[in-house]
């Protein structure tokens, strides 16, 4: 399969990540739609997306490929069918700090899957660093209750080396 002309969209709740991670990676500065969080900050996170954002990325001197990112609050959901479109893989990210990643998890599978039911998914789990709590393993087991194993890791979405090893992990899922 050829490498042109690839379209992948970063998934996943308000806070995973999915605009840290595209500055990361991008080759240029990014079309982000940042505005302020409604309810004040977040963390350390004071803005939210409202459209979408998007980078182009050169990994490994392949063809460019174009990386779009989700808004996550659900007033903005009509956005995902929209950006999903045309798309062969999915990042979902999610956030080892948050309570209900379980649920979070499941919803964000179910929706995708709504949209797109056959498109390849690989899962970043952000904020390990300061999760104590997080097991992998119950990621794990939530996929295998699923009957979907798909690649999970944890990853920081601030560092560029961490973004393009799930990138090429995804890549590979399209490829295989
Ligand atoms: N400690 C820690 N912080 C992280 C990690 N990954 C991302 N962050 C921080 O988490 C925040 C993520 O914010 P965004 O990138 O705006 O999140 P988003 O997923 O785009 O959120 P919405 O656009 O609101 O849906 C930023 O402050 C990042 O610096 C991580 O692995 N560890
Ligand atoms: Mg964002």
């Amino acid at each position: 399969m050829s490498l042109d002309n690839i379209k992948l969209v970063l998934a996943g709740p308000v806070g995973a990540g999915k605009s840290t991670a595209i500055n990361s990676i991008a080759d240029s500065a990014p079309v982000s739609t940042e505005m302020p969080l409604l309810e004040g900050s977040y963390g350390e996170k004071t803005t939210t997306t409202v459209a979408m954002d998007f980078a182009t990325i050169h990994l490994d001197g392949e063809a460019p490929l174009f990386v779009y990112g989700l808004p996550g609050q659900e007033h903005f959901s009509f956005m995902r069918s929209i950006i999903l479109e045309g798309a062969l893989g999915v990042i979902l990210l999610l956030n080892a700090a948050e309570s209900d990643i379980a649920e979070q998890c499941n919803y964000w599978l179910d929706d995708l899957r709504k949209i797109q039911p056959d498109i390849r998914i690989v899962i970043g789990i952000t904020h390990a660093d300061c999760s104590m709590g997080f097991s992998m393993g119950d990621i794990r087991s939530i996929l295998r209750q699923r009957g979907e194993m798909l690649p999970a890791f944890t990853v920081d979405a601030r560092q560029r080396a961490q973004m393009h090893q799930l990138m090429r992990a995804l890549l590979s899922e399209i490829i295989a």
